[in-house]
């Protein structure tokens, strides 16, 4: 007899493992200690007495995983939303000194506990499609304080909540406007100090930068890369999200976990990416809330082998997308993808983006992380725009 804890069968499983979507029809799923005990066709299930769930033809498929989002922040900016609707554009309301700054004076104005009481919502959201591995950044308090008050909260959220948060130090997101020695000088504030005591507290699990003309050069970048790996973090970057500076090169180079947005990545720079197994996060949110026109070439990653990963990017200025699910739809509408590439994107390549090979995949031995959805087919997942198939989710087994 098997010692399963629990055992869920009469599901239809979407494994993500192998070719295709890795289906398997009239499936079982057992767990045992927070991990996947084993997975299969119901009619090779080894005998075993422990507590069933019959989920009635339900599909199974791994929990799913946002992978970059900023979904800590104070305020929110449907004032600029109103703007942009009157014809300003992004750069030009960041320039004046709004956008990511706005989101700035008042996530440093907020309390923690104010941050987690708005945070929260946003992340039950994601939990109630399936959600269960969500990666959350920084980048809003660009002073000491701020930006370890903003992990902090992240690490809360983790805590506080059956779901897995993962937390990105984005210090490097904007210099803040009124910083004495502009961007130099900020940047060797993020790479010496912010940087350097944020990973001692604990509190980073990988460091990320925004390279960009609004942002950080490339040069400034590598610094914090460096800090990095002088701290001993992984890398993700924001890169070419608004013009091709080389990010996806300079990711590459630097063996980056991910490097996201990629709207004006050149082929080269895909493939530098391939090589180095960095992988690629599509925010098709962005792109259609920015209303950008330049799509990310989707056919150049496809031809360099890079994987793709798809996420929310939550954030208030540029994505204020609340939903997972409707990214795979936007992913499948706007870039194309096929709906085993939107799959992939939400489970197995987000897990990569996130350095995570415990996840991602229904295999034996990895977490028992999975979540359960009304639907006949796994394409209805990237099909409908809204609503929540989501019948329930197993976090760590539980
Ligand atoms: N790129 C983005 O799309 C977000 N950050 C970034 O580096 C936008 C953040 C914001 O507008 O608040
Ligand atoms: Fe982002």
């Amino acid at each position: 007899m098997s010692g399963f804890d629990h055992v869920w069968l009469e599901a239809n499983l979407a494994t993500m493992e192998g070719e295709g979507l890795g289906v398997i029809e009239d499936g079982a799923l057992a767990v045992k200690e927070g991990r996947i005990a084993w997975v299969g066709p119901r009619a090779a299930l080894p005998a075993q007495d422990a507590p069933v769930t019959r989920c009635g033809g339900a599909w199974i498929l791994p929990g799913l995983i946002d992978c970059h989002t900023h979904l800590v922040f104070g305020g929110n900016r449907a004032a600029e939303f109103e703007q942009r609707l009157a014809g300003a554009t992004y750069e030009q309301i960041a320039r004046a000194g709004g956008g990511i700054f706005s989101s700035v004076r008042a996530t440093r104005a907020a309390s923690e506990e104010e941050l987690l009481a708005a945070a929260t919502p946003r992340l039950q959201g994601l939990m109630a499609e399936g959600v269960t591995t969500v990666e959350i950044k920084s980048g809003y308090g660009l002073d000491l304080d701020s930006e370890l008050k903003m992990l902090r909260v992240a690490r809360r959220l983790g805590a506080e909540h059956p779901v897995e948060v993962v937390t990105s130090l984005l210090a490097a997101h904007a210099v803040p406007p009124d910083f004495p020695g502009g961007a130099e000088a900020y940047t060797d504030l993020v790479a010496g100090e912010i940087l350097p005591l944020a990973a001692r507290a604990g509190l980073a699990d990988a460091v990320d930068a925004f390279c960009e003309r609004i942002a950080f050069s490339p040069a400034q970048t590598e610094r914090v890369f460096a800090a990095a790996r002088a701290a001993g973090l992984p890398v993700k970057l924001h890169a070419d999200q608004l013009s091709d500076l080389g990010g996806a090169a300079l990711a590459a180079r630097h063996g980056a976990l991910s490097a996201d947005h990629l709207e004006y990545a050149s082929p080269a720079g895909l493939r530098a990416m391939a090589e180095a197994g960095t992988v690629a996060v599509l925010l098709p949110g962005a792109t259609y809330f920015l209303r950008e026109a330049k799509h990310p070439d989707i056919a150049a990653m496809r031809a360099a082998g890079v994987r793709m990963a798809l996420s929310t990017d939550m954030n208030p200025g540029s994505s204020p997308a609340r939903s997972l699910l409707l990214m795979l739809n936007l992913g499948c509408t706007l870039f194309r993808l096929t709906v085993e590439e939107a799959l992939r994107g939400v489970t197995c390549h987000a897990a990569a983006a996130l350095g995570l090979a415990d996840r991602g995949v229904l295999r034996a031995g990895l977490r028992a992380d999975f979540a359960l959805y009304g639907i006949g087919r796994p394409a209805e997942l990237c099909y409908w725009l809204g609503g929540h198939p989501c019948l329930g989710r197993v976090v760590g087994g539980r």
